[in-house]
């Protein structure tokens, strides 16, 4: 089975910029486009929007938006517009949403795995067209309904690290984003889909299973591996100790990162960056070396691999070497 490419960008570009990348990434072979959600960036709606418009076949949607900053029926409001705007191109991508983006903002994560999974109830009820009384823990309709007729079946993908909203992804979703690098991740990931997808009877075929990276690519590694560190540098920051504690990551260097981050030293935040979390937390290297990591996610079981940020140390020249060179190398079978 071939392999199919997503893209993602954060909107902290403008809209513009955005579009000019996502019209690249459908001419060089990406099948699907993720959009950021994150108060702080420009808005996802308006950015997917102005995206769909510039592109004609790529697929797009949340990459993902989360129950708490927009309600659920809001949230299929705005998928739904979208659809007409471009439409059997849209896909819905939701997860329990970024703890301290929310503290950011006075809201609490309350019960994330029962609010995604009713966010996903509400959402698909509403798409049906009909008036919608939805008795959830978190969430309650009461007749709700849409004064338009939504006219394409949407598909859900849930963003997922933690086993139990894995599962549940695994059972509910159309599709699985794992926001994870590391082969070793992607595999316990896998496997806790493939344990909800069982649970549904749902075969490998049923739900798109993608690995959301973080992504660098450039023919020198040197310049690949730098533009990969400020990423990692931030992944690292936000890890718990377990899971930095399962990469062999010295606790107290990752604490150096924090802080560092923390009073806004970045040289020294960066400068702290070890090859081990490069290599825990990110695909960067040359074509030839990303080939060789894609690879071996593809034998895990993913369907769908996500080039997430920082895509490469130019954005522009890393989506044309991926077309060039990545790509074609998971069409041949
Ligand atoms: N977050 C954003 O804010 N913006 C983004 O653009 C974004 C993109 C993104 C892409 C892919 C991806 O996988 C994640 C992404 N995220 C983004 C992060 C996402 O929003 C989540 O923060 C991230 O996926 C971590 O969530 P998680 O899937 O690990 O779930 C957490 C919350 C968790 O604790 N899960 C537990 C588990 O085992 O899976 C479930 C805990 C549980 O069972 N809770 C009970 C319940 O009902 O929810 C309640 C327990 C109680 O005590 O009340």
């Amino acid at each position: 089975m071939s392999l199919k490419f997503g893209i993602e960008f954060v909107p902290k570009e403008a809209y513009w910029k955005i579009s000019a990348y996502a019209i690249l990434a459908e001419n060089n072979g990406f099948s699907n486009l993720w959009i950021t959600d994150h108060f702080g960036n420009r808005n996802v709606y308006v950015t997917l929007a102005a995206a769909a418009i510039f592109t004609n076949k790529i697929t797009f949607g949340t990459g993902v938006t989360n129950p708490w900053m927009i309600n659920p029926v809001i949230t299929a409001q705005a998928i739904a517009s979208l659809d007409e705007l471009a439409p059997g191109r849209v896909v819905l991508g939701i997860g329990a949403g970024d703890k301290t983006t929310l503290e950011a903002v006075g809201m609490e994560m309350g019960k994330p795995l029962a609010a995604v999974k009713e966010t996903i109830d509400i959402f698909r009820d509403l798409m049906s067209g009909e008036s919608v009384a939805y008795q959830g823990t978190v969430f309650k309709t009461a007749g709700a309904k849409f004064n338009f007729k939504p006219k394409n079946k949407i598909p859900v993908y849930v963003g997922a690290q933690g086993p139990k909203m894995l599962e549940m992804a695994g059972k509910v979703g159309d599709g699985v984003l794992i926001n994870a690098s590391h082969p070793s991740d992607i595999e316990y990931a896998v496997k806790m889909a493939n344990e909800g997808m069982k649970q549904a009877g749902k075969t490998a075929s049923d739900v798109d299973i993608a690995a959301y990276t973080s992504f660098s690519v450039n023919e020198d590694m040197k310049k690949a591996i730098k533009a990969a560190t400020p990423v990692v540098a931030f992944i690292v920051a936000g890890s718990p100790p377990p899971v930095l504690e399962k990469h062999g990551i010295n606790l107290a260097k990752a604490d150096e990162i924090r802080a560092a981050l923390k009073v806004g030293d970045f040289g020294k935040a960066l400068g702290a960056v070890t090859p081990e979390m490069i290599n825990a937390f990110s695909i960067c290297g040359t074509p030839d070396m990303c080939i060789e990591k894609i690879a071996e996610l593809k034998k895990i079981g993913i369907s769908q691999f996500v080039v997430g940020s920082p895509v490469g140390p130019n954005v522009k020249a890393a989506i044309d070497l991926i077309g060039a060179k990545i790509i074609p190398q998971f069409n041949k079978d």
